[in-house]
């Protein structure tokens, strides 16, 4: 209601391209009309600042199914994540959220934080006898190491003197802009939240929305394509179970047993130099239905939002669909997967999977392929120059206790996020406030793609 009455702002000349009417209503889009007004679909105008606002917030509420929030510093008391839209009815084995919390926290280079943690979800709302009521969930993960940190990363300001005040930006971290950008005189303030331990609460988050789609035969995996200068055979003939097996064995999360070995001599090499590697993740997710996103608005497209979200992750520099890169230096002839018709199963194949599995904003039905560059991490035990922010002297970037190499983590956070965006993007398609609901909205659609 409070969104509606934004609209009511709009003044009389504007027009807005509404975001979900659907494709066989008419102009007047049934949410919009009555005494908020008409907005025609399919025009669009300039609009002011406040209007865009108003908008913005009505997107929000109308597009996106679920949304979450995450909070916690890496050495505060706790991390936690919420999670707003789920339906109601779906089963949650809270075993299957720690399993992937435990993925995370393994691979070889990582430092001694992870002896430190377990990182285990407890679950303090939406969750009634495992099952989702369509409220907000709420998974709290508990930080062991706070009991290290309890006077300097306290709230109550009467501990401001045990802060040991960091002063000496990373090359690299988020820790020189955000002290200049939030006015800050403690670079921990910055650097707490600015962590890749917050990566835990959006594996949890994952976790939790993989089962949203999982009952829909979607599976999705990341794991490890190069770490430095090695890179792992490409496991392109592997079934997604076959390479959850070898992966999940493997101390860097490849398929390959001799890159695996090189890798881990690599990041020895790199510990004992004081430096850190980075590498390229990739996620692959099968038995998405054809038409996950949309071509009709930029927001709406799948890859897009897939891409934020990986963007959006610690240390990440480029995400790539399909041949990504490659498909700007090859001819189109080479590039675009070609379309045949199955008279036998009644349905339409592709010849490739060039595109990664999306087109036009849309999911393609084809598995979806993305990868993940993630730089080296920016604490380096051989610091790099930089400057005190107090006194302006060069000085050696500030030494934290980090890892060497956090890629085969990050091929779970990456895979984490994927899942997050295509059940966000599958509930929106299937929408309904339950299991039941969105099941038969599902399978109607798959009967109207058989049918078509
Ligand atoms: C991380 C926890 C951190 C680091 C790493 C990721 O723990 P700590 O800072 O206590 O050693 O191991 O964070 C970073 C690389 C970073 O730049 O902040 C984790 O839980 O994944």
């Amino acid at each position: 209601m409070t969104i509606l009455a934004c609209i009511q702002t709009i003044p009389a000349t504007a027009i807005y391209t509404a975001p979900r009417v659907p494709h066989e209503t008419s102009a007047l889009c049934p949410l919009l009309t009555g005494r908020w007004g008409i907005l025609p679909r399919g025009r669009s105008v300039w609009l002011n600042r406040e209007v865009r606002k108003a908008l913005w917030l009505f997107r929000l509420e109308v597009m996106s199914m679920l949304r979450f929030l995450t909070a916690g510093e890496s050495h505060g008391p706790e991390l936690v994540a919420v999670v707003e839209g789920v339906p109601a009815g779906f089963e949650i084995d809270v075993t299957k959220i720690n399993h992937d919390l435990a993925r995370r926290q393994k691979g070889y280079g990582r430092g001694g934080r992870m002896l430190i943690e377990k990182d285990e979800v407890r679950p303090v709302s939406g969750i009634r006898f495992g099952r989702t009521t369509g409220s907000p969930v709420t998974f709290i993960v508990v930080n062991r190491d706070f009991k290290n940190w309890e006077k300097r990363m306290s709230a109550d300001p009467r501990d401001r003197g045990e802060a040991r005040v960091v002063t000496r930006p990373r090359p690299g971290h988020a820790d020189l802009a955000g002290v200049l950008k939030y006015n800050l005189e403690d670079i921990r303030d910055v650097l707490e939240r600015a962590s890749a331990r917050e990566t835990t609460a959006r594996v949890a988050i994952g976790a939790f929305a993989k089962q949203f789609i999982k009952p829909f035969g979607i599976d999705i995996l990341g794991y490890v394509v190069s770490i430095g200068t090695t890179a792992a055979k490409a496991p392109s003939q592997s079934s997604v179970a076959e390479l959850r097996v070898a992966t999940e064995e493997s101390a860097v999360r490849v398929a390959d047993a001799g890159a695996e070995r090189a890798i881990i001599e690599e990041i020895d090499a790199c510990k004992k130099t004081g430096d850190t590697l980075g590498g390229v993740v990739e996620v692959v997710a099968t038995g998405i239905p054809v038409g996950l996103g949309s071509h009709v608005q930029w927001d709406r497209k799948l890859d897009g939002r897939l891409a934020h979200a990986l963007m959006s992750l610690q240390a990440t520099k480029g995400v790539e669909f399909g041949i990504g890169f490659e498909a700007g230096r090859v001819r189109g002839s080479a590039l675009h997967d070609e379309i045949g018709f199955d008279t036998e199963e009644w349905r339409f194949t592709r010849r490739s999977n060039n595109s990664g599995g999306t087109e036009g904003g849309m999911s393609t039905g084809e598995p979806l392929r993305v990868r993940v560059a993630f730089k080296p991490l920016s604490t380096l035990m051989q610091p790099l120059r930089s400057v005190d922010i107090r006194s302006k002297q060069e000085a050696e970037g500030t030494i934290e206790r980090s890892d060497v190499c956090a890629v085969p983590a990050a091929a779970v956070i990456a895979e984490s996020v994927v899942a997050f965006e295509l059940a966000n993007a599958f509930l929106e398609k299937f929408g309904g406030d339950s299991l039941a609901e969105i099941a038969r909205n599902y399978e109607g659609y798959l009967k109207q793609v058989r049918d078509f």
